[in-house]
C-alpha cells in the first residue's frame, strides 16, 4: 500500500545517507567498536555527508524528473544531461571525497570534454570503482521490476564508470535494493532466497563466486573482520558491494545493526555502509532508523523530498 511504499522509500534514501555520515569519520580506522558508532548516532551535531549522498541526490533529482516515456523508464536516464549534473556538483562541492579518477573526469566534463572520453582519461579501460554503485539504489523506486531495474543501474553508472565490474556492482546493488522493497519488513529474509533472486542480474563468475560467499558467510556468523578478509572493503566495486550486501543480510530487520556492522569491517566505511543502509533502510523502513542519527542528516529535507516524489 502507499503507507508502506513511502516508508520503505524513505528508509532507502536515509539509509543510503546515514550510512554515508555514519561511515566517513571511521575511514581507514580499525578496531572501531558498536559503543565509538552508537555514540555518533547519538550526539546532537549535524552529519555531513560526502560524495556518495551528493551523488545519489542527484540522481534522484533527475528520476524525479522523469523525461522519456514511461513505457520506457530506463530512458529516464538523459546520459549526457546526467553526467553533466554529476559533474557540475563536483564542482560546486569538490571537497565531499571524490575519488582520484572521478575527480579528473568530472574537470574534464566542465571543461567541456564529452563525457565518454573523458572518463576513460585516467583509466582506458574505465574505472572500477564503487561509484555507481554507491549512488544507484534510488533508480529501485522507478524500476518496476529487475529487468528495468538493471538497465537504469546501467545508464546512471556509465557515465563515469564504463568497466564491467562497476556496472555489475551497480546493478548488484540496484536489483538487490529492488528485492528489499519487494519483501515485508517483519518477515525474515533467508539469505539464500535473497542472494538467488539477484544472481541472475549479474551474470560474471567473479560475482558469483561472491554471491557464493556471502551466503556462505551468513550461514558461518561471519563477523566483520571475517567477512572483510573472504569479501575485501576497498574502494573497488567487486571489492565493496559483496560486503555490503553481506552487511544487510547478516543483520536483517535491524538497519542500526546492518551499518554498524559494515563500518566495523573497516575499509571504504561510508560506500559500505552507505549501501548496507539503502538496502537495510529499503527493507526495514524509515521508522527502524536510529531517530535521533536521521533528523541531524545535512540533506534530510532534500531526502524527503526526493522521497516523495520517487514513491
Ligand atoms: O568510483 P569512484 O567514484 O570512487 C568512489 C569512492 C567511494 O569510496 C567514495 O566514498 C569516495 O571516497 O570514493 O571514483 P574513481 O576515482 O573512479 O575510483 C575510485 C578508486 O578506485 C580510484 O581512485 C582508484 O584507486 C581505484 N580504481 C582503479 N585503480 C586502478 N585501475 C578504479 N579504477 C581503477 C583502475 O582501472
Ligand atoms: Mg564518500
Ligand atoms: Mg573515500
Ligand atoms: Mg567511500
Amino acid at each position: 500500500d502507499d503507507t508502506s511504499r513511502i516508508e520503505k522509500a524513505r528508509g532507502l534514501l536515509f539509509g543510503l545517507a546515514l550510512g554515508d555520515c555514519l561511515g566517513a569519520p571511521f575511514e581507514g580506522k580499525v578496531g572501531v567498536t558498536d559503543a565509538d558508532i552508537v555514540a555518533k548516532e547519538n550526539a546532537t551535531d549535524t552529519l555531513p555527508h560526502t560524495d556518495d549522498t551528493a551523488l545519489a541526490l542527484v540522481l534522484a533529482r533527475h528520476l524525479a524528473q522523469r523525461r522519456g516515456d514511461a513505457r520506457e523508464p530506463e530512458k529516464f536516464v538523459d546520459l549526457d544531461l546526467l553526467a553533466r549534473e554529476f559533474a557540475d556538483t563536483w564542482h560546486a562541492e569538490p571537497w565531499r571525497g571524490y575519488g582520484g579518477g572521478v575527480t579528473t573526469s568530472f574537470r574534464l566534463i566542465v571543461e567541456g570534454t564529452p563525457w565518454r572520453e573523458a572518463i576513460r582519461a585516467v583509466y582506458p579501460e574505465g574505472s572500477f570503482g564503487n561509484g555507481g554503485a554507491m549512488r544507484v539504489a534510488p533508480v529501485a523506486l522507478v524500476g518496476t521490476d529487475s529487468g528495468q531495474v538493471a538497465a537504469l543501474a546501467r545508464r546512471s553508472t556509465e557515465v563515469t564508470h564504463a568497466h564491467d565490474d562497476a556496472l555489475h556492482g551497480a546493478v548488484c546493488q540496484a536489483v538487490a535494493t529492488h528485492v528489499a522493497l519487494s519483501l515485508a519488513p517483519d518477515e525474515p529474509v533467508r539469505a539464500g532466497d535473497f542472494v538467488d533472486s539477484v544472481r541472475p542480474a549479474v551474470p560474471s563468475p567473479l560475482w558469483q563466486d561472491k554471491f557464493d560467499r556471502v551466503v556462505e558467510l551468513v550461514e558461518q556468523r561471519a563477523d566483520p573482520a571475517q567477512a572483510a578478509a573472504a569479501l575485501g572493503n576497498d574502494v573497488s566495486a567487486p571489492g565493496s558491494v559483496p560486503l555490503a550486501l553481506l552487511s544487510f543480510l547478516r543483520n536483517a530487520g535491524d538497519p542500526s545493526a546492518a551499518m554498524r556492522f559494515a563500518i566495523r569491517a573497516g575499509g571504504d566505511t561510508d560506500t559500505v555502509a552507505s549501501m548496507a543502509g539503502a538496502l537495510a533502510g529499503a527493507h526495514s523502513g524509515y521508522a527502524t532508523l536510529p531517530r535521533q542519527a536521521v533528523s541531524r542528516l545535512e540533506a534530510a529535507a532534500q531526502l524527503h523530498l526526493y522521497a516523495e516524489h520517487l514513491a
